[in-house]
């Protein structure tokens, strides 16, 4: 009878502890983002416990505060105990001034400013973890870098880690207004509440500078670029200068976005020529208000002449001009101007893809050194997939920044499943065939052309909606995108590998399949959307959907149409000799693989050549059997990314697991829909039909045409 008792016990146990090993873990919402530090196996976490103790800081500044604070929080999660801070810790959070630690002649200065050294040390004859670096910043982003190797399966056992950020200036630009709705955002409403600040400090700023200091970002523009004079004025500059407060310690800078008509709106002037002394006064005036509001502003953004933004050629004076005259304003306090390149006008009938580089390349060298260029991924506006913006490489003597957009206006918004590591890493590692061997990333990190000033800018996908990002894998573009900006060669997958073990949890049996779903997920939205080249062929307004029959809007290159140009023959924007010869403005040697279509890569087929329905792939098949491979290969990556997410419910928390769940449902049926439009459409174009086995559009093109997205998201009024 005992026997069997025990028997049954020890059943039970078993039991139970299989229970516990498969459970799910603690219902979560996705607030904490990457930064869960849930405990780790129980051997693992004892193992921490004993090599980390306690935490010794040796300084007493906000930044190293905040550095320590993160690190007991992280260890205490992580080991599942109270972790104190005490004058002796296991780990020691010291920057390289430190006497005991300078006495350890580290190799600290290489790594600059913000590099950081994590590493096991005998300090004042203790064994201990220490984390150091020229700077407090440098060891709190050393702190984060620690935290990461824990919850990636790392140990403190012997442990080297030092990285130097390769970008100077990491910054998000949020499209927020200042009556909170985001631009393009799908997250919900701005995380700024302008109206309690500057008195309330929601904690979420706190944790939203934690969760940008993790990943290396050092600046946010608070306000969207289609900006409103009123960010300028008094009350503004105190609720922006509140923020800044909050985010100083992890060390990220406050920047705003300048409306360029602002001196006539605030200021009373009757112009806001740059080259009018009282104009130019005006914004010394402003700037110095600022920064006596916020001793280290970062300092201005500016969209101008771009989408009835008001700018410097309202009075004939060059974008240079603009920048140069903001840029002397804020050069006695050190900030800097970023000026976007992202303009085009309706009355140029050039090709939009071409004109700002004939705007912009001619300005090369004409900027102050305070000034650098900001200048998108592509040359048309962040499309599922571009070419490399032909400015870069095209303007050596001036430092460029890039621009990504993490929100996804033309990637499903926040519903589709889009992981944009690819898409950045492809961009970076583009090469630009000016000098041999040159990409993307080296104009960016300044590498080719030598400048100081360097910078990547992210436009935000963050807004009040409890998970931040409006949804768990929207978290990815976030993290991708800073960990990408402190050093652009880290690559799309090592990045998600990491983003997946940090968010829901270490083990292969978790991380290789959900990195195996992130990695093909935009190619499989750039194949339901807009295969082999084509571009903006979305709804109007709002962006969301397919509607590539536009052709009624006010604006040519607002128009579908004017992208596709299908036609009964083909279908294809000729960017060649025989159209609008934009492959010119990229160096010859590029523009002359891609004057051919056989030399051109066929991903971007339809960006750069106008080719017949029946242009034979490389594949064998024509290109509309091709287009419809496509279109099939996308809506089926969606089916297969929630099959895969099904298999994988046992092991994510409730919450998260069924929010992306329904998710991928909404993603599948609306993949089906733009392919089912997009081919209904081509069909009445070119007249063919579909090859015997494919599947029908679900409707007729009528049908299609009707369908309206009321009330969508983000979409400006
Ligand atoms: C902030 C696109 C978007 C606009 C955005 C613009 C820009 O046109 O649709 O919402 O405006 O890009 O980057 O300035």
């Amino acid at each position: 009878m005992r026997a069997l008792i025990r028997t049954m016990l020890t059943a039970m146990i078993v039991g139970v502890a299989l229970v516990a090993a498969t459970a799910p873990a603690r219902a979560e919402d996705g607030y904490d983002l990457w930064l869960r530090y849930r405990p780790l196996a129980a051997r693992d976490a004892a193992d921490l416990a004993r090599r980390a103790g306690s935490i010794e800081r040796r300084g007493d500044t906000p930044t190293l505060r905040a550095a320590a604070d993160e690190v007991r929080r992280g260890i205490s999660g992580l080991s599942n105990r109270p972790v104190a801070q005490s004058v002796q810790g296991g780990i020691v959070l010291a920057p390289a001034s430190d006497p005991a630690v300078a006495a350890l002649h580290l190799p600290i200065a290489p790594l600059g400013d913000d590099g950081y050294l994590v590493r096991s040390v005998t300090l004042e004859g203790r064994s201990v973890t220490l984390i150091t670096g020229k700077t407090d910043r440098a060891v709190l982003y050393g702190s984060f870098a620690l935290l990461r190797h824990l919850q990636t399966g790392g140990s403190l056992d012997r442990i080297t880690l030092t990285s130097t950020p390769r970008v100077k200036l990491r910054v998000l630009d949020h499209w927020d207004n200042l009556d909170g709705v985001v631009e393009r955002g799908y997250a919900g409403q701005s995380l700024w509440d302008w109206w309690t600040l500057p008195d309330f400090h929601d904690p979420r700023y706190t944790d939203y500078a934690r969760a940008n200091a993790s990943i290396g970002i050092n600046g946010t523009v608070l306000n969207n670029v289609n900006a409103k004079a009123d960010s300028l004025t008094a009350p503004y500059i105190a609720k922006a200068a509140a923020l800044a407060d909050v985010f100083r310690p992890y060390g990220i800078k406050v920047y705003l976005s300048a409306r360029f008509s602002a001196p006539i709106e605030l200021g009373g002037l009757k112009t806001a020529d740059p080259l009018d002394p009282h104009v130019a006064a005006w914004w010394k005036a402003k700037t110095d208000e600022i920064y006596r509001a916020i001793p280290d502003f970062g300092g201005f953004l500016v969209k101008a002449n771009s989408e009835g933004q008001p700018g410097p050629r309202d009075y004939h004076r060059s974008h240079a001009d603009g920048a140069n005259m903001l840029a002397a304003a804020l050069a006695p306090h050190h900030g800097i101007v970023m000026w976007r390149a992202f303009v085009y006008a309706e009355t140029d009938p050039e090709d939009r893809a071409k004109q700002a580089y004939t705007e912009f390349k001619p300005l090369d060298g004409t900027f102050a050194s305070n000034v650098i260029v900001q200048v998108k991924n592509g040359a048309i506006d962040f499309q599922p997939r571009e070419p490399f913006h032909p400015l870069f490489g095209a303007m050596p003597k001036t430092p460029l920044m890039i621009e990504f957009q993490i929100t996804k206006e033309y990637l499903g918004f926040a519903t589709h499943l889009a992981y944009l590591g690819p898409l950045f890493a492809e961009t970076l590692a583009s090469e630009t065939k000016q000098r041999p061997g040159e990409t993307v990333a080296e104009i960016v990190d300044g590498a080719a052309e030598g400048h100081g000033l360097t910078g990547m800018a992210g436009v935000a996908n963050i807004g009040r909606d409890r998970d931040w990002a409006g949804s768990t894998f929207n978290q990815a573009n976030w993290y991708a995108f800073g960990r990408m900006a402190w050093d652009p060669t880290l690559g799309a997958a090592p990045v998600a590998r990491e983003w997946a073990a940090m968010t829901f949890a270490p083990s292969p049996q978790v991380v290789d399949p959900v990195v195996a779903m992130m990695m093909g997920s935009r190619e499989a939205v750039v194949d339901y959307m807009t295969p082999l080249g084509l571009a903006h062929v979305m709804a109007t307004g709002h962006h969301y959907g397919p509607s590539p029959w536009v052709a009624d809007l006010k604006r040519p290159e607002w128009n579908p149409v004017y992208y596709h140009r299908a036609d009964t023959a083909g279908i294809g924007f000729d960017r060649t000799v025989t159209g609008s010869n934009g492959i010119a403005q990229y160096a010859p040697a590029l523009a002359h693989l891609l004057a051919d279509s056989a030399t051109t890569p066929e991903r971007a087929l339809l960006w750069f050549h106008h080719v017949p329905w029946t242009y034979r792939m490389r594949s064998g098949r024509t290109l509309w059997a091709e287009m419809i491979d496509r279109y099939d290969a996308g809506v089926g990556y969606v089916a297969g990314m929630r099959r895969d997410w099904d298999t994988l419910r046992p092991s994510i928390d409730a919450e998260r697991w069924a929010k992306t769940a329904t998710f991928l449902t909404v993603q599948e049926r609306e993949a089906r829909w733009w392919r089912d439009a997009s081919l209904a459409y081509w069909m009445s174009v070119n007249g063919l039909t579909l090859p015997t086995g494919t599947r029908p559009p679900a409707h007729d093109l009528a049908w299609y045409k009707a369908q309206r997205v009321a009330n969508a998201p983000g979409n400006p009024q």
